[in-house]
C-alpha cells in the first residue's frame, strides 16, 4: 500500500509566531510530500509491500537505504505534526511527569538534555524522548533514523533539519528548540504514546 500524506492537524498559521505558515507550507507540502512520493515508489518491489509503516521502517534499516530514509522520515513527520499544537508547551500530564522525574531527574533536567541533544546533533537529524526497556531516555539520531530501529518507542521527537527552522530562526537552532519545547509541544499526545507503550 502506498504511503499517504496526512493533513496537518491544525491550520498552517496555527503555530505562528513560533513556526510560520511559510515553514509549514514548505515542510509539510514539499518535504513530507517528497518522502511520501519517493517512499511509495521505492516500496514497490521491495518485498515490504503490505507491511505497516513501522515494519517497513524496521525492515528496511541497514538493508535498503533509499526506502529506509523515505519511510522513516514519513513516520517521523506523521508524528512531528501531532507532537505540536497551538498554545503548546506548559505542564506535562501527571503519569508522564512522574516517569520523567524518576528516570531523568526532573522536567528541567529533561528539558536541558533534550535541547542539548537537538543542538549538538551535527547536521540533519532528530532529538528524541524514547521509552526503551521500560525506561525513558533522551537521544539523538542522524538524518531520518529514529528510535524504532534501536528497540525503543519514540514518545517525542524534534526535527533539526534546517528545513524545520531556517525560515523562522535562520541558523539559531537553539532558539527554535526552546520555542518547540516551551510553546509548541502537545504533551497530551506525548502522554498518550507513553500510556500506549507502557
Ligand atoms: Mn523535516
Amino acid at each position: 500500500m502506498a504511503f499517504e500524506l496526512p493533513d496537518l492537524p491544525y491550520a498552517y498559521d496555527a503555530l505562528d509566531p513560533y513556526m510560520s505558515a511559510e515553514t509549514l507550507e514548505y515542510h509539510h507540502d514539499k518535504h513530507h510530500q517528497a518522502y511520501v512520493t519517493n517512499g511509495s515508489k521505492l516500496l514497490e518491489g521491495s518485498g515490504l509491500e503490505g507491511k505497516s509503516l513501522e515494519e517497513v521502517v524496521k525492515g528496511s534499516f541497514g538493508k535498503n537505504a533509499g526506502l529506509f530514509n523515505n519511510a522513516a522520515q514519513h513516520y517521523n513527520h506523521i508524528h512531528f505534526w501531532k507532537w505540536m499544537k497551538p498554545n503548546g508547551g506548559g505542564s506535562i500530564p501527571g503519569n508522564l511527569e512522574s516517569k520523567i522525574n524518576s528516570d531523568l531527574g526532573s522536567v528541567s533536567a529533561f528539558r536541558d538534555a533534550f535541547l542539548n541533544a537537538g543542538a549538538t546533533q551535527f547536521g540533519s537529524g532528530w532529538a528524541w524522548l524514547t521509552l526503551k526497556d521500560g525506561k525513558l531516555e533522551v537521544t539523538k539520531t542522524p538524518n531520518g533514523e529514529n528510535p524504532l530501529v534501536h528497540g525503543g518507542v519514540p514518545l517525542l521527537g524534534v526535527d533539526v533539519w534546517e528545513h524545520s527552522y531556517y525560515i523562522d530562526y535562520r541558523n539559531a537552532r537553539p532558539k527554535y528548540l526552546e520555542a518547540f519545547f516551551d510553546n509548541m509541544v502537545n504533551w497530551e499526545y506525548v502522554a498518550e504514546l507513553y500510556e500506549a507503550a507502557s
